[in-house]
């Protein structure tokens, strides 16, 4: 088999080299660590290809003047240090400088001001394992293989973390795990304020704020690298977890290093169990908290997910009072998050570091909350599949706003770019700077998402169609004069050439990954 292209990194911390070799179709034939010398990195890539090009290796990278990933890349401790900020179920809907008007969310509409707001990303599979492993490989599930094929992240695909690292960074890691592995085999140096499963032996039945029995996150504890357990902080969501997560991550910024960092921190905030946060009762009065203009009772039909854990959060029929009274905790578990994301850029700010950060904030998908008669994720409408995304740093426009369609796999090529790392060739999203910087308006002409074997969707700048493959249905909705998503257009002969045309793309799409809907 002929080789297509050989990456060699330099993990500078520990004195070895990666060598990535892969076909001429992109696959990857090996990703192995060598000792630092030319002759381990020639052997690993003649034991997949010829000599000639083992030859032209060596050459490679005499001609880069070391093991560096490129000739044009900075010295590391010229680029900026990445802050990566993750919430968890956050509707894009939910802060106060691009649009709501009723929720208090000061800091991130900090960053909204000064920084770049995308207001179409999405989370192409919306649950939480899958948006995870899509921001740590910068693929879809169809390649990382999860919430598709597997839960495991595909072993062959460089990690964002790992890919940071070799180009000279620290690579740190805060708070919410749940993929497979820890963060420290996941590429990570080290975690603060890790928190996973393993503490069922703690785990005493616990109700929410309205007195619901507790279904999520039931026996998590905050933990070590190595495994040891610390019960003593909480089994399960806590009110002020966040804070835990906020402490951890300004402890790693205050740390002093000559190279630069990229700390990930993944807050649970406004995941359920909705519980008061301190200091924020009666925050918002739930009579005084709108429904969302597209709430419903029930779901017109079977989405797919009727059972599904966090559809049994709220009895059916959802009513206004339900709705409203959860709206008013997770608007305020949202705050008090958002008070400690001010905490973390305070941190910044103080260590002299403000000036020389990315920061990205994102969250792994939004909600239903009652639209649309849902409770739960796992559907494609725009409170669901749509993430709030915000940058901030050098080089990025101040207080300006784009409508780039793009998805959570596309943060790990952007950052690379933006600090001048190659971008390594097993990542499959898109860099977004030259959105950021306004030298085009879009990257995407279409995206696309998927839940399991229920749902498949396409998005252009104006349409969405929604195939719900399980009950023979579709959604058709013209976005640009229907955000709410209300009218279903599918059904009648309006708009059947529009109809027709995304159907086509969406089976197209669905073929081209490898959907396992229309392959099998
Ligand atoms: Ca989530």
């Amino acid at each position: 088999m002929a080789i297509m292209k050989v990456f060699v990194g330099l993990d500078y911390h520990k004195s070895v080299v990666q060598v990535c070799v892969l076909d001429e179709e992109g696959k990857v034939l090996a990703n192995r660590k060598c000792e630092n010398d030319v002759g381990e990195i020639v052997k690993t890539v003649r034991w997949h290809g010829d000599r000639v090009f083992a030859a032209n290796v060596g050459i490679c990278l005499l001609a880069t003047g070391g093991w560096a990933w490129g000739a044009e890349q900075q010295p590391p401790d010229q680029r900026p240090n990445v802050l990566l900020l993750v919430s968890d179920d956050q509707r894009p809907d939910t802060i106060r400088a691009l649009g709501n008007p009723i929720i208090h969310t000061p800091h991130l509409d900090s960053l909204v001001r000064e920084g770049t707001a995308f207001t179409r990303a999405i989370a192409p599979n919306p649950i939480c394992v899958p948006s995870r492993a899509e921001i740590m490989t910068g693929c879809d599930g169809f390649r990382n293989h999860v919430g598709v094929s597997s839960n495991r992240m595909n072993p062959e695909l460089m990690r964002w973390a790992d890919c940071m690292r070799q180009a000279g960074y620290h690579a740190w890691y805060v708070g919410k795990w749940m993929n497979d592995g820890r963060p420290t085999t996941q590429g990570y140096e080290e975690s603060d304020g890790l928190f996973a499963e393993g503490g069922a032996p703690w785990w005493v039945d616990q109700v929410d704020y309205h007195g619901r029995p507790v279904t999520g996150y039931r026996g998590w504890v905050f933990q070590g690298d190595k495994g040891i357990k610390f019960p003593e902080k909480g089994v399960g969501l806590t009110p002020g977890i966040d804070k835990e997560f906020a402490d951890a991550a300004i402890r790693f910024i205050r740390r002093k290093w000559e190279t630069p960092f990229f700390l990930h921190v993944n807050f649970t905030a406004p995941h359920d169990p909705l519980l008061m946060p301190p200091g924020y009762e009666g925050k918002y009065d739930p009579e005084k908290i709108p429904l969302p203009p597209n709430f419903l009772p029930r779901h017109a039909f079977d989405h797919g997910n009727f059972e599904g854990r966090d559809e049994k959060l709220l009895p059916w029929p959802r009513t206004p009072k339900d709705v409203r009274e959860d709206l008013a905790v997770y608007y305020a578990v949202i705050s008090y998050m958002d008070e400690q994301l001010g905490r973390i850029l305070a941190a910044l700010e103080a260590t002299g570091q403000a000036d020389n950060t990315i920061v990205i904030f994102t969250s792994d998908q939004g909600l239903a909350m009652g639209s649309h008669g849902l409770r739960g994720k796992q559907n494609m409408y725009e409170h669901t599949v749509g993430a709030p995304l915000i940058f901030r740093g050098p080089g990025i426009p101040k207080g300006q706003r784009r409508d780039a369609q793009c998805y959570l796999r596309d943060l790990y090529p952007t950052v690379c770019d933006l600090a001048g790392i190659e971008i390594p060739a097993t990542v499959q999203g898109r860099r977004l700077g030259p959105v950021l910087r306004g030298e085009v308006d879009s990257i995407y002409p279409a995206v696309f998402g998927h839940f399991a074997d229920a749902q498949r969707m396409i998005r252009t700048d104006r349409w969405k169609l929604i195939h719900y493959p399980k009950v023979e249905k579709y959604q058709l909705f013209d976005l640009a004069n229907d955000p709410y998503e209300l009218e279903n257009l599918a059904v009648g002969p309006c708009r059947a050439t529009v109809f027709a045309e995304l159907r086509a793309k969406l089976e197209a799409w669905q073929k081209e990954v490898g959907d396992p809907l229309v392959t099998e």
